[in-house]
């Protein structure tokens, strides 16, 4: 058998994406007017600046955009990590960055499973945040066990989810019915249980030492908690989601709006009270009760930044949240916005400053001016019209507005304090796997595009 036969990662991700949305549309209905309201100011976002439209158009971004989303899972144990970076990597998802959220409080830590190649990102750059309990972050012993041995009777993988994930790695792919098994089989990972595994008593002592802790303990598998779609326009959809009945979190998080846009900028709206069917304790019937767990989100991607330029937006957000910090209520959001907007002057908001300053990774390609260069000086190849350079999309989160979704969506008894403690190699070896280097990424992205141009443009000369 040919590998030929085999159907691309990239199209398994997309058909599991497009599933995914499909499911989560008619789980969720909020999502779905979400996804309108997406549309229509992408398409308006698209018209108003015919520029941003032609690099969408330029940089195949077009193609993207309305498969574009990210969604979210917690995971409960080292096994079920292991296996769903096997169960992405049969998408062409790897495990990408390190982002510890405990120093806020938030008891897990987590990676993004994502494509990393160029041409993949194009085709699709569906990311899934992946987060994984910490129980060793649960003070009370006796709870932390009841809760690793909840945790040990589930699985949460079909067996038929598995047998296609083993085909896969032993064949080295899957044919398109086999990808398409495998995608079915896959979703009901994700999928949402009303059902409860444990009483409601078992699910109020969890909740109690951290409502996340409930969330990944209590049910039969990790449903998938959102989608996000990808607005060319946060600000607009911020704006308009309370005329169609969605109530966004009081901020947008992430940097202050901006001509050139930078990094990532997300809005959520608060989870849904959902029913669920506890087992009563006796094991004879069942009882009625809630769960908070699913939310939409947007988001709007701009820049990739060095390290150079993070480290700036790092200390400047840690200045804006010095000076302010929003209140559950949301009262001091104009408050909180206009100091991000003065803070934030620190960061040029002009492309050719943020390339200059070694701030953003920046895509290189030769131009059709004809000629040949006198130099092979990147800026005065760019000044006289033979190289562009274009932002780097940032394809990955942030954990400081990771945290701010994470919060917004539990509620205010979420407010504990655990203390700062990554621990980026017990996170690796439960993965079974290190995780990848953004910036490697990104870096190696922008040098190869460069040394593509400047080979393009030697090509010229010599011809
Ligand atoms: C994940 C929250 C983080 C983002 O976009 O930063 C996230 C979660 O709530 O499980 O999705
Ligand atoms: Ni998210």
């Amino acid at each position: 058998m040919s590998a030929s036969a085999f159907l691309s990662p990239d199209a398994i991700r997309t058909l599991f994406s497009t599933a995914m949305s499909e499911m989560y549309r008619l789980e969720v209905p909020q999502y779905g007017t979400l996804m309108e309201l997406v549309g229509e100011v992408n398409a308006e976002a698209r018209k108003a600046d015919p520029r941003l439209d032609q690099r969408l158009v330029e940089g195949g971004e077009v193609e993207r955009l309305h498969l574009e989303r990210h969604g979210a899972i917690r995971l409960g144990t080292a096994a079920e990590l292991a296996t769903m970076r096997r169960l992405f990597a049969v998408m062409g998802m790897v495990p990408v960055g390190y982002y510890d959220l405990s120093v806020a409080g938030v008891p897990v830590h987590s990676t993004a499973f994502r494509p990393v190649a160029p041409e993949s990102l194009r085709r699709n750059p569906f990311r899934v945040f992946t987060s994984l309990l910490r129980l060793d972050l649960i003070a009370d012993p006796a709870l932390r066990q009841e809760a690793a041995d909840i945790l040990a009777r589930r699985s949460i993988y079909t067996p038929g989810c598995i047998a296609l994930i083993e085909t896969a790695e032993r064949k080295g792919g899957l044919m398109e019915e086999e990808a398409r098994r495998f995608v079915a089989e896959a979703l009901e990972t994700f999928r949402w249980h009303s059902e409860a595994t444990v009483p409601s008593q078992v699910y109020q002592r969890l909740r109690a030492a951290h409502p996340l802790i409930a969330d990944v303990v209590c049910f039969k598998g990790p449903h998938i908690n959102h989608l996000t779609p990808r607005t060319l326009d946060i600000d607009a959809v911020q704006a308009r989601m309370p005329a169609r009945g969605i109530v966004p979190k009081a901020v947008i998080e992430g940097p202050a709006p901006r001509k050139v846009p930078v990094l990532l900028r997300q809005t959520s709206f608060r989870a849904l009270k959902e029913p669920i069917a506890f087992p009563s304790e006796s094991g004879e019937g069942r009882e009625d009760g809630t769960h908070t767990a699913r939310f939409g989100e947007i988001e709007q991607r701009g820049a990739a930044l060095t390290p150079k330029g993070r480290a700036l937006y790092d200390a400047l957000l840690g200045e804006v949240r010095a000076d302010v910090q929003v209140k559950s209520d949301g009262d001091n959001a104009a408050d909180y916005m206009a100091t991000l907007a003065r803070r934030f002057a620190a960061l040029p908001d002009d492309e050719d400053a943020l390339r200059r300053d070694g701030l953003a990774y920046f895509r290189y390609s030769a131009t059709d001016r004809q000629g040949v260069p006198a130099s092979e000086d990147i800026d005065t190849l760019i000044a006289q019209g033979f190289l562009a350079a274009e932002p780097i999309t940032y394809e990955d989160f942030l954990p400081v507005s990771a945290a701010g979704i994470f919060q917004s969506n539990l509620g205010d008894e979420s407010q504990q304090n655990f203390a700062a403690r990554a621990n980026r190699a017990a996170f690796e070896r439960d993965l079974g796997a290190p995780v990848a280097d953004e910036n490697a990424l990104y870096a190696a992205f922008e040098a190869d595009s460069k040394a593509a141009a400047l080979a393009a443009l030697a090509g010229r000369a010599a011809a």
